[in-house]
């Protein structure tokens, strides 16, 4: 493969705290180590990167996940893989869709008990308007809660279930929500994580419950549960803590998911969206004291 170099890296932030776009790099090729590191520093600054005009080939888009680390296969046994690549996910969405992946906050397979570190989602057909992502910064939502709801929150840990992401389909005859189908059998067990995240590398603090996996707290009584985690997950809501991808046709986005939630917008029925998606392993979540 070759090598970049010489390239100028730009970043250009899209808000304070969330979201910056690259450019002058071409993820094509092997990126050089110093320009990794440099992607690798924004990224973990800014949490969701977005490259344009990256026409990646599932080999290249493979090879660009490697660099970030180990590759994650999905645990569904149905996700939707192009053969030959295990590791790929392919998201479609068109006339006949009954539903599209992502269309509730959430971070990816956080059911897992060593949920994926990031995800590279590489779009390759969009709509002319619509089909966005919108991306939220967990850690901007934890430092905007009280002294005393972050001091409570500390050390409780959640259950995040799997058959709560599998089993919803967002139908599109109802869109304020999910309606839930029987999947083929299938049964994934429970994990419990913090609802306090330390982030491995910055140390920063977040939270970590979500729409689409989270149902309830693990050490609190279930009404208890149900009002706190309504008050977490309505504050991603709050525009301050967002940023918009507006896709085009070969645009990437690494995004960070022990920090950063996001929801796909399906508002763009009956057109075609088409993309691949290669996630990244991650560790177990933890929770330190802040120092
Ligand atoms: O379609 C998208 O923009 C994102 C869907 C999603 O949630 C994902 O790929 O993890
Ligand atoms: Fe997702």
């Amino acid at each position: 493969m070759a090598i970049t170099q010489d390239e100028e890296l730009i970043f250009k932030p899209l808000t304070p705290s969330i979201g910056a776009e690259v450019q002058g790099v071409d993820l094509t090729v092997e990126i050089d180590d110093v320009q990794f590191q440099r992607i690798l520093d924004a990224w973990i600054s800014w949490g969701v990167l977005i490259f344009r005009d990256q026409a990646l080939d599932l080999e290249q888009h493979v090879a660009l996940g490697r660099r970030f680390g180990e590759l994650y296969s999905h645990i569904l046994p149905d996700a939707k893989t192009p053969p030959g690549y295990p590791e790929v996910i392919e998201l479609h969405t068109d006339a006949h869709s009954e539903r599209a992946g992502g269309e509730s906050w959430h971070t990816d397979v956080s059911a897992d008990e060593e949920p994926p570190m990031a995800s590279i989602l590489h779009i390759t057909e969009t709509p002319d308007t619509g089909g966005d992502t919108l991306f939220a910064s967990m850690n901007a939502v934890y430092d905007d809660l009280s002294g005393p709801m972050k001091s409570f929150l500390s050390g409780l840990t959640a259950t995040h279930r799997a058959s709560r992401g599998y089993n919803a389909v967002h139908d599109r005859n109802q869109p304020q929500g999910p309606s839930t189908v029987p999947l083929g059998g299938w049964e994934f067990p429970d994990s419990h994580h913090p609802v306090i995240r330390t982030h491995p590398v910055t140390g920063r603090h977040s939270v970590y419950v979500n729409t689409i996996y989270t149902s309830h707290i693990d050490e609190l009584a279930p009404d208890e549960s149900d009002s706190i985690l309504a008050v977490l997950l309505e504050r991603i809501h709050n525009p301050r803590y967002q940023c918009r991808v507006q896709w085009r046709k070969n645009t990437v986005v690494l995004w960070d998911n022990r920090c950063v939630q996001h929801h796909a917008v399906w508002d763009y029925f009956p057109k075609l969206r088409h993309g691949n998606r290669v996630t990244i392993k991650g560790d177990r979540p933890f929770f330190s004291p802040p120092a």
